[in-house]
């Protein structure tokens, strides 16, 4: 009896949670147009579709409410609702997918979809779950390209000495060491400024947030360098996650898929009209470039970031998915 008035009780909580509107923010790195952006705004409109109103959603763009380490700080105590972010801090949250961001592993983007899509991309959405995150889906940022204010990049040689901001990744950073840079993990909302000041020389980042942050603005060479695919992943904080009816978790899965498949497409249409719009904003484009001496250093001095703590099983699978 007391079993079933519990339970009655909690039901009727619920009801009234979820007959309440509740607004979700989703916060992201850059600008409302980018394939961030677009992105976000799928997630809102598929959500308040999906759940007839009861949600609404609204995006915290640009790094609003901080860097993309703090906004998955955010999610696991509940300050923050959704985040769409790139990989680059997630492996100190959840060390298995460190074996994403390994450089030159994935071929193109249908190797990188296909796995995300597959088996492995399920796992490690597990893996996140299990660290007081909700994985609901991976997105897309792109193949990350080299920029500088200095000179033309063609070989490590090139590298030498650059100050180069990576992403706050132990995997990136011994990569970019291995090919002879000089790597200064940084936020990526500070990241135009110090680019500005001359407090590091280049970066690295896919066409996407090149052409959405305006790095020519700051930035005079760009090497199509491919060095390293990088994943986004769609989150949820548990302390909202949790507390959903299924019903409503499996509208925020479908709304975090939408999510993923805008972004990728946004992504494909930059891939085309990118780099000519680098061009036409006076960036000088570096497409000469031999990969294999780039990968040889990369692979040497960042593999073992990962295969150290978890084997190379999971790169061999990777590397296998076709
Ligand atoms: O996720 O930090 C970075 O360079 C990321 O690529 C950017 O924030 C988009």
């Amino acid at each position: 009896m007391k079993h079933y008035a519990f339970g009655a009780l909690a039901a009727l909580s619920l009801a009234t949670v979820g007959q309440a509107q509740e607004n979700i923010v989703i916060g992201h790195s850059l600008s409302p147009q980018s394939h961030y952006g677009v992105g976000a705004q799928a997630f809102i409109d598929t959500l308040t579709e999906l759940s007839g109103g009861s949600f609404t959603g609204e995006q915290a763009p640009a790094g609003q409410l901080g860097g993309e380490r703090d906004m998955i700080e955010g999610l696991q105590i509940g300050s923050m609702d959704v985040v769409i972010t790139s990989t680059g801090p997630l492996g100190n949250f959840v060390p298995q997918v460190y074996a994403l961001d390994l450089p030159f592993l994935f071929r193109d983007y249908d190797h990188a979809r296909t796995t995300l899509d597959g088996e492995i991309g399920q796992e490690l959405l597990d893996e996140i779950g299990k660290n007081n995150l909700v994985g609901l889906a991976w997105s897309e940022n792109g193949f990350r390209h080299v920029t500088n204010s200095q000179r033309p990049v063609r070989t490590p040689d090139d590298l030498d000495g650059l100050k180069l901001r990576t992403m706050e990744n132990r995997v990136h950073m011994a990569a970019f060491e291995g090919m002879g840079a000089a790597p200064t993990p940084m936020a990526f909302p500070e990241l135009f400024g110090a680019l500005q000041q001359g407090v590091v020389d280049g970066q690295e980042n896919p066409v996407t947030v090149i052409t959405a942050s305006k790095f020519w603005e700051v930035q005079k060479y760009v090497s199509l360098t491919g060095h390293v695919y990088s994943p986004a992943v769609v989150l949820a904080s548990p302390i909202l996650f949790d507390g959903l009816t299924e019903e409503q978790q499996g509208w925020f899965m479908e709304a975090a898929k939408a999510s993923a498949a805008a972004t990728r497409a946004e992504v494909n249409r930059l891939e085309q009209a990118g780099v000519e719009m680098l061009r036409e904003n006076g960036m000088e484009v570096i497409t000469d470039i031999d990969k294999a001496p780039f990968a040889k250093l990369a692979a040497e001095s960042s593999y073992s970031v990962y295969t150290d703590q978890y084997g190379s099983e999971m790169v061999d699978r990777i590397k296998a998915v076709e």
